[in-house]
């Protein structure tokens, strides 16, 4: 007894150490317009801070951050912290109508949360319509004071930021496609810092990474892209991964790295070429006969060392079906696992899930051909609410959600048929799927081939899940359990899902909220490509959703 209680208070000792150090961090996030000229078009883009990409957000392990968002424009905000886990808070989660009403224009909200057991990159970015595309930015989340990488220390660290870019408003993009049923228009470039690089018929310059011969950078890189799953390569380099979604992997070498929107890497670049130029690239993966915005965005390496006006040195780009480099860089993904770090993979499964997801067409009275796109996870469609869900649960307003989502496709079919319109019709509704407090789920994600098969980047809020197996085809049951990885599989938030293939996953319901499950391809969440997973409080005293902040905006 009384060795468990001075146990006890050495503990809470130690901890008060650690969060001694803690801080708090704040941030003014105003949301204003801002009139821009990129690639050969003006506009007016929905901005933090007057900035695109947005304010980078610093903290460490173990801080609170409070960000007081001010809604300057005459579009409804909200914003969420893509990756952070939000342990109880999930009122500062972001995603419109699932955890909050958005912020009118003329609101505030004060988004307030502590970054728990997380160190890496991270990105923020807006949740609500197509509104992210301009409104995002990094989030950087360093180790405890006192505590290092895994990995030698390098000397400077930079941020990559991925974007895409539309010459017209965004927000007309999506409404148009809403109104005629047909897809959106692709994206006219994409930008690495905000910039496209140099392209036909436009003086548009390149983002340069500045380095120095002989020294090794961290790469901080975050693909905020709406739509396009994107490959990373610099020329003539190679570089070395340590992270992703803000776990730490074991390093491996890679000369191009594949990001889905919402994923992040953070890689070593070592400057140990000869001194010269060059070419940094991001290209669309598109293995299947979707329309894609194919233009490849451009930026520059320079050593500082370099002395006459050096030749660029350029490389092969990966073709637009590069499915092997896309599916190739996944497999090398791996948990570091170490004592500091280890893999809790959940070994016991209280949930087995089976979710198909893709697309479909719904008969639609208004649409052009009379008929519109929608995406679907189970042959559900979800339809947005018009309060927020998280709201809904916490008060019992009935109503609004029902918790009723299948856990299993109501009509097995062969998924990935390669000619398969079965199943075309959705259904549609505001289904959640109930989990109770530290359950265990094991999520396999089933791509389907209905229209058209897609590689699907699928995000989970309120948790990191690890990826324990892939394959392509339909998943097998009975075999494809044998092979999977239960002792170091890649931690992430986001997963791309291949095209007509499944990824399983494992994850443990800790985090008492409502937690949206999506498609992370924009034009896929719009079209209903979403659902959530509804965690009830546990038994225990840190086990509950805290009350809600006194600001929360209302509808
Ligand atoms: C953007 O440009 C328009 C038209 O030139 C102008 O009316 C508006 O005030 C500008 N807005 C900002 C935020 O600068
Ligand atoms: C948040 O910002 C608004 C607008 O600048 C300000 O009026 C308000 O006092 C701030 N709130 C807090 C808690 O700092
Ligand atoms: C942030 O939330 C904590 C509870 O988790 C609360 O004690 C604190 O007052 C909040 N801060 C602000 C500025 O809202
Ligand atoms: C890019 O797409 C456009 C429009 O679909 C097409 O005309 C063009 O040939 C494509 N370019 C490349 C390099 O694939
Ligand atoms: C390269 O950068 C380093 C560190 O900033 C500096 O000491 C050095 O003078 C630079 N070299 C050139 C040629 O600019
Ligand atoms: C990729 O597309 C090219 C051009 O259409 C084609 O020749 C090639 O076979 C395709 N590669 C794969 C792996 O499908
Ligand atoms: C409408 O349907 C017709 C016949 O199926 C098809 O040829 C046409 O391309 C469709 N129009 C649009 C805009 O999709
Ligand atoms: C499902 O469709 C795929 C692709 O067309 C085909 O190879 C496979 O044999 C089908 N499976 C079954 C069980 O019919
Ligand atoms: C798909 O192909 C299979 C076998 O080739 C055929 O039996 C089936 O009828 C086809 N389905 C559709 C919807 O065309
Ligand atoms: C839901 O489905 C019904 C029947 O197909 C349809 O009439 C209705 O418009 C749909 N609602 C939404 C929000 O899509
Ligand atoms: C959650 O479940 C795990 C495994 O059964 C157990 O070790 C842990 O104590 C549980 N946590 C809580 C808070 O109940
Ligand atoms: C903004 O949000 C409020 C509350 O949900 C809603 O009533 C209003 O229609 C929204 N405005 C727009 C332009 O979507
Ligand atoms: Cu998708």
């Amino acid at each position: 007894m009384a060795s468990s209680v001075q146990l006890t208070l050495l503990l809470l000792a130690l901890a008060f150490l650690v969060l001694a150090d803690a801080k708090i961090r704040r941030y003014k996030f105003d949301v204003v317009m801002k009139n821009t000229t990129k690639l050969c078009s003006t506009k007016s883009i929905v901005t933090v801070n007057g900035k695109f990409p947005g304010p980078t957000l610093y903290a460490r392990e173990d801080d609170q951050v409070i960000v007081n968002l001010t809604n300057h424009v005459n579009y409804n905000v909200t914003i969420h912290w893509h990756g952070v886990k939000q342990l109880r808070t999930g009122w500062s989660d972001g995603p419109a109508y699932i955890t909050q009403c958005p912020i009118q224009p003329g609101g505030t909200f004060i988004y307030n949360f502590t970054l728990t057991g997380q160190r890496g990159t991270l990105l923020w970015h807006a949740h609500i319509s197509w509104l992210r595309a301009t409104v995002h930015g990094a989030i950087v989340i360093l180790p405890r004071h006192r505590v290092a990488y895994p990995f030698p220390r390098p000397h400077k660290e930079k941020i990559i930021i991925f974007g895409e870019w539309w010459k017209s408003d965004v927000e007309a993009v999506i409404n148009q496609s809403t109104f005629t049923g047909l897809p959106p228009n692709v994206s006219d470039a994409h930008t690495i810092n905000g910039q496209s690089g140099p392209l036909l018929g436009c003086n548009s310059p390149g983002y340069t990474l500045h380095v120095e011969s002989g020294k090794t950078y961290m790469l901080r890189i975050i693909n905020a892209a709406l739509n396009d799953e994107l490959f990373f390569k610099i020329a003539g380099h190679t570089l070395t991964v340590i992270e992703v979604d803000a776990s730490y992997t074991k390093p491996f070498s890679a000369d191009t790295l594949f990001l889905g929107p919402g994923q992040t890497t953070n890689a070593l670049l070592t400057a140990d070429q000869s001194s010269g130029k060059y070419l940094i690239t991001i290209s669309p993966f598109m293995d299947t006969i979707v329309t894609v915005d194919n233009v490849t965005g451009t930026a520059f390496l320079h050593y500082n060392d370099t002395t006459s006006s050096p030749s660029l040195v350029s490389d092969k780009i990966p073709p637009v079906n590069a499915t092997s480099v896309a599916l190739g860089f996944s497999d090398n993904l791996r948990s570091l696992n170490s004592r500091d770090y280890p893999a809790n993979v959940p070994l016991r499964v209280d949930h087995s899930l089976f979710f198909t997801i893709g697309v479909g067409i719904n008969p639609c009275e208004t649409c052009i051909n009379n008929t519109k796109a929608v995406g679907d996870i189970n042959n559900v469609s979800f339809v947005m609410p018009t309060i927020g869900i998280l709201q809904a649960h916490y008060y019992n307003i009935s109503g609004v959600f029902t918790d009723d989502f299948p856990g299993k496709p109501l009509i097995p079919f062969n998924y990935t048929a390669n000619n398969s319109t079965a199943n075309m019709r959705t259904m549609n509704g505001t289904k959640a799927y109930r989990l109770a407090y530290n359950s265990t789920v094991q999520l396999v994600i089933q791509g389907t081939s209905v229209i058209a098969p897609e590689s699907h980047p699928t995000h989970l809020h309120g948790f990191n899940f690890f990826v324990i197996g892939k394959g392509v085809g339909n998943f097998d049951p009975l075999n494809d359990p044998k092979k999977f990885n239960l002792v170091d599989p890649v931690e992430r938030n986001t997963v791309s899902v291949p095209t007509a293939g499944w990824t399983a996953i494992r994850f443990r319901a800790d985090n008492p909220g409502v937690w949206f499950f999506h498609c992370h391809l924009e034009v896929h969440t719009s079209w209903g490509l979403k659902m959530v997973f509804l965690v009830e409080n546990g038994k225990g005293p840190n086990e509950t959703l805290l009350p809600p902040p006194s600001d929360l905006p209302k509808c």
